[in-house]
């Protein structure tokens, strides 16, 4: 037991502000100044930042080598009530000096360990009544929930796509009290990461049947969120491999196809992540792009990949380069609503001091707006749209029309087109110049 509980856990750290990009003071915001309007909209309701429990909180910088090197005064009692108690207290200190309005949890993440189904149940029961008062004192909400579905033993072979049912009964009781407990804290989302949903070898996997299950359980989830009146959207977070050799929920257009087969792509969005973007062979802003075309756009878990190694290193996103060109896929289709950017990441196993997870999301929040604020840029100053819309206007014309009327048929086209002489030629796609404006608005 640690002989007293703090009453303070980041002690001579004060609240963080905006200073500006002058200034030199790395526990201040150089560009995230949340009332500045951009687009019309407050920067803090453009991006509604989120703090992860699992990787601030919960994690002690262990890896498969060796233990974890943090030493965080909350986690020195082990998994303990104490110590889930002292790290829910830890979480809301941090989140309110660091002035972000929401966050995100597993059950698991916000109390003690608890071996069996029902400990469980019971535990996260009394963890949720203490985020409430720790709510009411804060003015803080969930961006969302959800029930971790992987790291019991019993998940080995997944939650919902379980071969066993007694396995899948335990991942629906889950999933049920961590819907119920994210609409009573207000949450805004709900999260269904499939991180053990598909197999490491098909020898032992009926594919077709783990997938019926898995649409037969998102509905009845579904009718639950509806019975309970939770206005928030269901979330699958898409990733392609990591734990297993292959997940369900691949990408998002994996996603949509799944989705689609089921009826279910009226129901439910997407919770898009870079570094799983990476891992699918994918860019961020393809991930996102395909999400706001298909009508499934949710929320955003902000982080990023190491280049070199390929791995799921969840690291925070400093690259605003990246960050513009999703948010230049996402803005124009209105942005964010109900979602949100949730910082799905973590400081480094050698960044051992509590100032350091300051550091990490400060820099987190100045990459988002700075990329918020080129992306306005290039959108406001409009020649990417203008090219865009020059590009496709043959669609507009007649001719176009006439290709895509339903009532035409392949022969007519064909042969109007034999008639007409129409070759088709080139026309440059300008990659470079539109590179260059992106370039610019970056300054
Ligand atoms: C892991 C996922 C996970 C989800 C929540 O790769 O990103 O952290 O966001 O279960
Ligand atoms: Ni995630
Ligand atoms: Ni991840």
């Amino acid at each position: 037991m640690a002989d007293t509980v703090p009453t303070e856990y980041f002690a001579g750290i004060s609240p963080i502000h905006f200073e500006g990009p002058e200034t030199d003071n790395p526990l201040a915001f150089r560009t995230y100044d949340p009332d500045r309007v951009v687009m019309g909209k407050r920067m803090e309701d453009h991006l509604r930042p989120a703090v992860c429990f699992w990787h601030t909180f919960c994690w002690d910088g262990f890896d498969i080598f060796g233990a974890g090197p943090f030493e965080r005064v909350w986690q020195a009692d082990g998994p303990t009530r104490a110590g889930a108690d002292q790290r829910r207290e830890a979480a809301f200190e941090f989140f309110t000096k660091l002035g972000t309005p929401f966050y995100c949890f597993h059950d698991v993440d916000i109390c003690e360990a608890s071996p069996t189904a029902t400990e469980l149940a019971s535990n996260f029961a009394r963890a949720v009544d203490d985020l409430e008062r720790l709510q009411e004192k804060t003015g803080l909400k969930p961006l969302w929930g959800t029930a971790n579905l992987f790291s019991h033993p019993r998940y080995a072979a997944g939650g919902l796509t379980n071969p066993d049912p007694d396995v899948a009964a335990c991942a629906l009781r889950q999933v049920r009290d961590c819907l119920e407990a994210t609409h009573r804290l207000g949450g805004s989302n709900y999260v269904l990461w499939g991180g053990r949903e598909g197999y490491d070898t098909l020898l032992n996997t009926n594919l077709k049947t783990e997938l019926d299950n898995f649409a037969r359980f998102l509905s009845k989830i579904i009718d639950h969120k509806h019975k309970l009146g939770f206005k928030g959207k269901i979330l699958i977070e898409p990733k392609p491999h990591e734990p297993m050799y292959h997940q369900y929920d691949y990408d998002t257009a994996t996603i949509y196809g799944f989705l689609k087969t089921y009826g279910l792509e009226n129901e439910v969005h997407v919770n898009i992540e870079p570094n799983h973007a990476t891992l699918a062979g994918h860019s961020f802003a393809h991930e996102i792009a395909t999400a706001v075309a298909f009508g499934i756009m949710g929320s955003i878990d902000i982080n990023c990949g190491n280049a070199q190694n390929g791995w799921d290193t969840d690291q925070f996103n400093l690259d605003t380069r990246d960050i513009t060109l999703a948010m230049i896929e996402l803005l124009p289709s209105g942005g964010l609503d109900t979602g949100g950017f949730n910082f799905d990441a973590k400081v480094r196993r050698q960044s051992t001091d509590l100032e350091d997870l300051f550091y990490a999301h400060i820099g987190g929040l100045d990459a988002l707006a700075s990329g918020l604020l080129a992306a306005a840029d290039i959108i406001e100053m409009g020649q990417i749209a203008a090219f865009k819309a020059d590009r496709y206007a043959g669609w507009t014309n007649e001719f176009g029309q006439f290709l895509l009327d339903e009532n035409t048929s392949l022969t007519e086209i064909c042969d109007r087109a034999v008639a007409e002489d129409r070759e088709g030629r080139h026309s440059s796609g300008r990659q470079e110049y539109l590179e260059q404006l992106v370039a610019r608005s970056l300054g």
